[in-house]
Order: C-alpha cells, then sequence, then structure tokens
C-alpha cells in the first residue's frame, strides 16, 4: 500500500515522465523551419503593380498541344496542369513545361465539357460546363477522390489560397468553400462603374484576380476585396490570328509561378505557350 510520501514522489515521477513525453511528442510533430509565403508581402510588390494599364512583351515561347482546347492551366510542382474541353475530348493533364509532353492524362466521360481548373491543399479541382458538378483529384496520382456541385455554369477557376474563385461567363465571380463547397462571396466585377462580363479563364496572381475575357485578348486585373477592375492587360496581336484553325480558339489559359513571378499565356488550341512580361501600357 503506498504512503503519502510514496504518493507524492510517484506523483512526481509521473509529471516528469509526462513532461519528457510531451517534450518528445512536440520534437516529434516539430514544424519545419517557417518558409516564408511565396507571392505576398514579404517581397516587394512586382513591379507591373505600380501601372494600371498594362501590356507584354513575350519572354520565351514554350511548346504547347495545339489540340488541347484550354480551359484550365495552372503551373504545379514544375508541371502545367491543364483541363480541357469539348464533349468526347475533355482531359485533365500534367504536361511537362519544357517539352510539351503529357506525362500523365485522365479523361472524362463524354457528357462532361470540361472547364477551369486550380490546385488548392494538394487537390485538382476541375469545373465541367453545364452539368453543374465539378471534380477533385489528388494532385499527385490524379485519383478521383470526389464530386462536387455549384449552381449555373462552370468557367474558369482559381483560388486565393483559402476559397475557390470560380467565372461563368458573366461579371459575377462566386467564392466557394474547397471542403464544404458551400457557395461564399459573391464578387460583381466592375470596369469604370460598368458590368465586365465574359470573365473566362483565371489566376490569382500577387493578392489580384486575373480574368481573360471571352473572345478578347485582354486579361483584366480585378481586386478580389471589392471586384473593381484596377486595370486592363492588352495582348493584342499575341498570337497571330491566321494560325487559328476555328473561329473560337481564343486566349484561355492564365498560369503563374509565385516563386520566379513568371505569368504565362496560352489559348484555346495554341501550340505555343507565351511567358510573358506585363510593361505599362502607353497612353
Ligand atoms: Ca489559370
Amino acid at each position: 500500500m503506498m504512503n503519502r510520501s510514496d504518493g507524492m514522489k510517484f506523483s512526481l515521477r509521473l509529471i516528469v515522465l509526462t513532461m519528457i513525453l510531451v517534450s518528445v511528442s512536440c520534437d516529434g510533430q516539430k514544424p519545419a523551419a517557417a518558409q516564408p509565403p511565396v507571392g505576398n508581402g514579404n517581397r516587394p510588390p512586382p513591379e507591373w503593380q505600380a501601372a494600371t494599364d498594362l501590356t507584354y512583351e513575350v519572354v520565351a515561347e514554350l511548346p504547347h498541344d495545339a489540340e488541347a482546347y484550354t480551359q484550365g492551366l495552372v503551373l504545379h510542382d514544375g508541371h502545367w496542369i491543364e483541363s480541357t474541353g469539348k464533349n468526347g475530348q475533355t482531359t485533365l493533364r500534367r504536361v511537362d513545361p519544357a517539352t510539351g509532353a503529357v506525362v500523365l492524362k485522365k479523361n472524362l466521360v463524354a457528357n462532361f465539357f470540361g472547364e477551369g481548373c486550380t490546385v488548392l491543399g494538394g487537390k485538382i479541382y476541375q469545373l465541367s460546363w453545364k452539368n453543374q458538378e465539378g471534380f477533385v483529384y489528388d494532385a499527385a496520382s490524379f485519383q478521383w477522390q470526389k464530386n462536387f456541385s455549384y449552381t449555373g455554369e462552370g468557367w474558369g477557376l482559381t483560388n486565393d489560397g483559402t476559397s475557390l474563385i470560380m467565372s461563368n461567363g458573366s461579371n459575377i465571380l462566386q467564392f466557394i468553400d474547397p471542403v464544404t463547397f458551400k457557395p461564399g462571396k459573391l464578387l460583381k466585377v466592375e470596369w469604370n462603374g460598368q458590368p465586365l462580363d465574359k470573365l473566362n479563364e483565371l489566376e490569382f496572381i500577387e493578392g489580384e484576380i486575373f480574368a481573360n475575357i471571352w473572345f478578347k485578348e485582354q486579361i483584366a486585373r480585378i481586386d478580389p476585396a471589392n471586384g473593381r477592375v484596377i486595370g486592363m492587360i492588352d495582348l493584342a496581336g499575341i498570337d497571330k490570328k491566321e494560325k487559328r484553325l476555328e473561329e473560337d480558339n481564343v486566349l484561355n489559359g492564365i498560369a503563374y509561378d509565385p516563386v520566379t513571378r513568371n505569368i504565362f499565356v496560352t489559348g484555346k488550341c495554341w501550340p505555343k505557350i507565351y511567358q510573358i512580361r506585363l510593361v505599362a501600357a502607353k497612353h
């Protein structure tokens, strides 16, 4: 039987043991050295953010599958993640930027017309046009995980690190929770006080939402806080129109590398992805 003194010693040993275990446990879960988040205020803003209206210079031309009807484009882990459209031709693909080679591809069933895609938290989210259904995949393996539903058409998709942000061809961008898929805020995009519709492929770049406008060689820079268009990027002439086999092979693809700050654009069935530098437009 334990007397009071033994009991105190036992308690003391228990406390010490617990402290050791807690210490080991903490060490075991010690997070990796803190990495500064990329693409945020820890670095000075990119030079182009000092201007409102911008134009471009082509820095590099990279190969792109001229049969890929691009609907969503992002750079992830050194590869393009690309969603292509059209019923019966819809794919999700991982592509080597240097060679244009498709290193992994998933074909969707024919009744889905693929639209925008984005990568968040190790998952790829892909929209379909009119089915009001999207798909979640493991970003590394392309293993399908689940479907999710939304209201209306799906066009472009990006994320701000917290929410999915979806366009539907109007001037409205819809924020969506990436876990519950509950709709969040609606962002009404306005340019000079007027609704700016036909917003299509999206990319979240340095705190702004870039949206290319369907059938225009223009990208709008949108303030995610209030929907106001900060400025326009004029991409006139980036793809020679005579190369296009179909009328609707328009600009539709924006990707960003937050580490190098390189910006890339392409279009539906364009044979190139262009790395561009943004420069102030001369008025
Ligand atoms: Ca994009």
